[in-house]
């Protein structure tokens, strides 16, 4: 539910996305709230009580348009809020989520909406991030396609789902493809040499190295095979060799 139905429509038509609606993995409807207003302007917002600046987006549209969408498509599983004072959405939450049969966003802008829709009509109220956007459709979009990746069939190799950074807590390992000298910078010759073992070990070690150094937070919660644990271990070995008395 949004003010702005163009702004999310343009990006539904592409990517990952994109096909999975074309395919009818997923169905997603985008409501104008406009649509909802009774009056001959079709106002959203109105003044704030208690005065100051900006305006209130009205709370009227947003249940008139969740009223039609429990019409139409029967009742929503959840219908989530996007807020920089909601709960911050993980890959832990996008998992929950894309198990749900039916999920209503409602997009805010203004300065904000009448709390009532929060209290009476959300469900659910989520962040993405400490960092304020200017209304709900980049996070509505955000949240869709976390969401999405995650429904089978939307993207095309499962195995690269389960292979995702924050599924198994281990960042990417880098990827190259040609040329294999470019701007004076050879790609590591293991990845031409044609030996898988030495391959697959290569990608492994540099995935634990970059998360120990840029996100050792997730190492903590993460699944390693007894390879990973044994490269893991030397790499801290390693560093410590290296920084000395630092600290860890
Ligand atoms: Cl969900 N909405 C807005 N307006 N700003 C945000 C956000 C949501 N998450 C982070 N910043």
């Amino acid at each position: 539910m949004t003010i702005f139905p163009r702004m999310v429509e343009a990006a539904l038509a592409e990517g990952v996305v994109g096909r999975a609606i074309d395919r009818g993995i997923i169905d997603v409807r985008v409501h104008d709230l406009r649509d909802f207003t009774t009056d001959r302007h079709r106002v959203v917002d109105d003044a704030p009580f208690g005065g100051g600046p900006g305006m209130v987006m009205k709370p009227e549209p947003f249940f008139r348009a969740v009223e039609h969408i429990r019409a139409e498509r029967g009742q929503p599983s959840v219908v989530v809020l996007p807020t920089p004072q909601g709960r911050v959405f993980s890959h832990e939450v996008a998992r929950q989520m894309s198990r749900l049969d039916h999920v209503v966003v409602l997009c805010g802008r203004y300065e904000g909406i009448d709390d009532r829709v929060r209290t009476l009509l959300a469900t659910d109220e989520v962040s993405i991030g400490d960092y304020v956007l200017s209304g709900g459709e980049l996070p509505a979009l955000v949240i869709l396609d976390a969401v999405a990746r995650l429904v089978p069939g939307t993207v095309g190799d499962e195995q690269s789902v389960e292979q995702d950074s924050f599924v198994r807590g281990v960042l990417d390992c880098p990827h190259y493809t040609r040329p294999a000298e470019f701007c004076g910078e050879a790609v590591p010759a293991v990845l031409l040499s044609g030996h898988h073992a030495d391959i697959r070990r290569w990608r492994k070690r540099e995935a634990l190295a970059r998360t120990l150094v840029r996100r050792p937070d997730l190492l903590a919660g993460a699944t390693l095979d007894d390879e990973e644990q044994e490269i893991l271990s030397e790499l801290v070995t390693q560093r410590e060799k290296e920084h000395g008395d630092e600290g860890d």
